[in-house]
């Protein structure tokens, strides 16, 4: 091979091994359903409309959504009576019905556009859904890549240890997170998500009461704000009870969540672990600071996430009904 064509070669190798995502663009849809995205905000902006929880429960389901199986929308699909979908795994529990709901709203939205008919994924529709609740909480807003297809699978035992927990240290996480080509800084980003929504008081509740023998309240919480979480969460109560995670600003898109982290108001031990952890404290401290900053890592990694098993070719479909397989 010539000089010349050898590097040809080798740049064309290049372009492909950079490009291997690249299934997925921006515009993906430009020809078959060139509104799509304006399609998804106005239907997504109705749903908002009517109740917040579309926010953190949309933001909550493509999270579940990526990391088990892929950003296929495996996660939307409906149990039938010998199949138990990943939607009936316990760590679903608190999956909110609004999640759900703003994908299949916006799914009808497009599909009664007839050029649009069937021709945009549930799995795409998430993720714009998605990019849509976190503008519409005040976050940024961002480019998505689009393409991904419908997966064909959808079982509850697939879930098994996939989604991290809420007593997970920092070694764990990344360890999780690693699994999908997120990094520590990635994996600070998302969680940063938990500036949004509720949890059920289950949760955390070993770090309010019976932490150790001699130390019932965690040491790494902020004991002011353990004595209020006793209030909301008294002993043996109502399992259906759910808390704000951000104590501050609940409804709001920002960084409050690490500045939180910095008083010891992290709810979960995953959360606090993020600042009492030396390797990734700095990083906290500098979103705390920097909204502009976080803002930016959120989207990339975001959009990193977004690429977690993405489904192409003949190992997904469009589905007819996001929680039905065709
Ligand atoms: C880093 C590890 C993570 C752990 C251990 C974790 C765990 C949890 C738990 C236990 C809840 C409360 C569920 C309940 O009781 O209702 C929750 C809620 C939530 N999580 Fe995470 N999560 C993590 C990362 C993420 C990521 C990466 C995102 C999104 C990018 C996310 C978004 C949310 C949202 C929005 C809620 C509120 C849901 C609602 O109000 O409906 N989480 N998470
Ligand atoms: C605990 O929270 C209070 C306010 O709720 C704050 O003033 C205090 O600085 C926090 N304590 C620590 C150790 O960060
Ligand atoms: C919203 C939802 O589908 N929740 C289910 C989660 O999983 C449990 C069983 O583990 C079901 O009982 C819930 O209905």
């Amino acid at each position: 091979m010539g000089h010349a064509k050898e590097a040809a070669f080798l740049l064309l190798l290049f372009i492909n091994l950079s490009f291997s995502y690249a299934q997925l663009s921006q515009n993906y849809y430009s020809k078959t359903c060139p509104n799509v995205e304006s399609i998804v905000r106005q239907a997504v902006t109705a749903k908002f409309q009517q109740t917040f929880v579309t926010v953190p429960g949309t933001l909550r389901l493509f999270f579940h959504d990526c990391f088990v199986e892929g950003c296929d929308a495996s996660v939307i699909i409906a149990s039938t009576g010998n199949n138990k979908a990943e939607k009936d795994h316990s760590d679903n529990l608190s999956l909110a019905g609004d999640g759900f709901d703003t994908v299949i709203k916006a799914k009808a939205a497009v599909d009664a556009v007839s050029q649009c008919k069937n021709k945009v994924s549930c799995a795409d529709i998430l993720a714009m859904a998605t990019r849509d609740v976190i503008s519409l909480a005040g976050g940024p807003s961002y480019a998505v890549e689009l393409g991904r297809l419908d997966g064909l699978s959808s079982t509850a035992s697939s879930v098994e240890g996939k989604l991290p927990q809420p007593s997970f240290n920092l070694n764990q996480l990344n360890s999780l997170f690693s699994q999908h080509q997120l990094s520590q800084a990635d994996m600070i980003a998302l969680s940063g998500a938990h500036t949004l929504g509720f949890s059920h008081c289950n949760r955390f509740a070993n770090r309010i009461y019976g932490f150790s023998s001699g130390n019932p309240i965690d040491p790494s919480l902020n004991q002011t704000y353990a004595k209020q979480l006793q209030d909301m969460c008294p002993k043996n109560v109502d399992p259906s009870i759910a808390i704000n995670m951000d104590p501050v600003t609940p409804q709001t898109f920002d960084n409050q969540y690490y500045k939180n982290l910095q008083e010891g108001k992290g709810l979960f031990t995953s959360d606090q672990t993020l600042f009492t952890d030396s390797r990734s404290k700095s990083t906290v401290n500098t979103w705390a600071q920097n909204s502009a900053a976080f803002q930016q890592a959120f989207i990339g990694a975001m959009t990193r996430l977004g690429r977690v098993g993405v489904k192409t070719g003949r190992n997904g479909n469009i589905r007819r009904d996001c929680s039905v397989f065709n």
